[in-house]
């Protein structure tokens, strides 16, 4: 039979939570990563699947200021998502927190749409804090927001952003680390999706960067490493994090989630080959029935 595709309209609120609370949330936004990359027959199904109980906990478990209603509402916190071809989490993330409608995953990576293969500032998506998909770049705008917001308006903002771990390969990031710390970055968050795998091999094989909490050590990070399917892992880290930016501990955080690509679907767990690839209408409703 053939495969139909729907997308419930249902929403989630952003607020403290029980550990076991995010399983629903999670189990949402992987149905939406396959259903979404299945239509577009393209786009990048590991690391979307493997970051999504990250995203259920930073944006539905009162971790960041943010009001959908009111996208730039000045107070807000930000999120940037450097490894910007993990949008699929990020769009179903978005829409199941309410700032567009559900209706528009069906949109992913067609022509005209506003949810491109990589996030587009231009696009005016609502959540969409910057454009991303150059790796390194998304961190490094991330920390001049961290900047701007610590030493120049002063104010009482978060920023977060999240990379991959093959990201981390780039030089650029360095740099990023290294004014983070420079700057006493106590208002920024650095999430490392740490799945060992990137797009044509194991990251210890490729270019190693291990070992990768010493590293972050030794820029001057607060370094807290978690397993990244864990809720009250994911919970705790979060919460060491605002408690360093409420004490001004003088050190930017980084939160190390060791995560397995493709989490939740059998056949691609752990394995390199889903980094960019998508499900075909077979694998789709192996997937769907896998995270039912
Ligand atoms: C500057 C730059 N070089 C190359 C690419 C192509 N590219 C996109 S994702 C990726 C691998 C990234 O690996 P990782 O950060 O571990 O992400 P994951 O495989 O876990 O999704 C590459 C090489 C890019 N987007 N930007």
């Amino acid at each position: 039979m053939a495969l139909e595709i729907t997308f419930s309209d249902k929403t989630f609120e952003n607020k403290k939570r029980n550990p076991e609370e995010f399983s629903e949330i999670a189990l949402e936004i992987r149905r939406d990563i396959i259903k979404s990359l299945y239509l577009a027959k393209s786009g990048h199904s590991g690391g979307t699947l493997g970051t999504s109980d990250i995203f259920s906990v930073l944006f539905f478990g009162g971790v960041m200021k943010y009001n959908p209603n009111d996208p730039e509402w000045k107070e807000r916190d930000r999120f940037v998502l450097s490894a910007g071809h993990l949008c699929p989490v990020l769009y179903s993330t978005l829409a199941r927190a309410g700032y567009f409608s559900t209706e528009e995953l069906y949109r992913l990576r067609k022509y005209g749409s506003r949810l491109q293969g990589h996030p587009g500032y231009d696009m005016k998506l609502p959540g969409i804090e910057s454009s991303t998909g150059s790796l390194g770049q998304g961190v490094s705008i991330a920390v001049g927001m961290a900047m701007s917001d610590k030493l120049v308006d002063k104010n009482n903002r978060k920023i977060f952003a999240l990379t991959g771990d093959g990201e981390i390969e780039e030089g650029t990031v360095w740099e990023a680390a290294m004014a983070a710390a420079n700057y006493k970055l106590d208002n920024f968050c650095w999430i490392l999706d740490n799945n060992d795998c990137q797009i044509d091999g194991r990251v210890r094989d490729v270019m190693s960067i291990y070992p990768i909490a010493q590293k972050f050590e030794a820029f001057g990070f607060d370094v807290i490493n978690i397993d990244g399917h864990n809720y009250s892992e994911i919970i705790k880290a979060f919460e060491k994090f605002k408690s360093n930016h409420e004490s001004k501990i003088g050190k930017p955080t980084a939160i190390i989630a060791r995560t397995i690509m493709g989490k939740g679907v059998s056949f691609m767990e752990d394995n390199y080959i889903w980094h960019g690839n998508p499900p075909n209408e077979e694998q789709a409703k192996i997937a769907l029935h896998d995270l039912k």
